[in-house]
């Protein structure tokens, strides 16, 4: 009898736990990074799900809003203020394309990978403006395959 009720406590400890491990990633929004001007910094990001994703406005005039179409079916939008953090907490597994509204064109985007992304190829055809075709093609290059990851 003791030994049961020791193993229960040790598993209602190990849920509290894992409920408190949620991991919270800062991506800066910088007019100037190490990729260029206006940019996501890290502009790739790979979470599990119940992750959180705190875009933090270290230099103002920028925001973070999800794409439409890139971001898996049952996953709510978002749209960050401008000059202001925004905290965004990623529940759903999939692939997610963020953008900076005022410097889409100019390739302030990221991505946000969460767990086994379902909707890569979806996320893939989505028509990108301007230079923010190139940032994404470089973010899902690099991404292992679906193939290689299922192995
Ligand atoms: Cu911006």
């Amino acid at each position: 009898m003791r030994k049961v009720m020791t193993l229960a406590t040790i598993a209602v400890l190990m849920s509290v736990a894992g409920a408190a491990a949620a991991a919270e990633v800062e991506v800066k929004m910088l007019n100037k990074g190490t990729e260029g001007l206006m940019v996501f910094e890290p502009a790739l990001v790979k979470i599990e799900p119940g992750d959180i994703v705190k875009f933090v406005a270290t230099d103002k005039g920028h925001n973070a809003e999800s794409i439409k179409g890139m971001f898996p079916p049952d996953a709510a939008p978002f749209v960050g203020k401008n000059g202001e953090d925004v905290t965004v907490t990623f529940d759903k597994p999939g692939a997610y394309g963020v953008k900076c509204l005022p410097h889409y064109g100019m390739g302030m985007v990221a991505l946000i990978v969460v767990g086994t992304p379902r909707n890569l190829a979806e996320a893939k055809a989505v028509p990108q403006v301007g230079k923010a075709k190139q940032v994404f093609a470089a973010l899902f290059e690099k991404l292992p395959t679906q193939a290689a990851a299922a192995k």
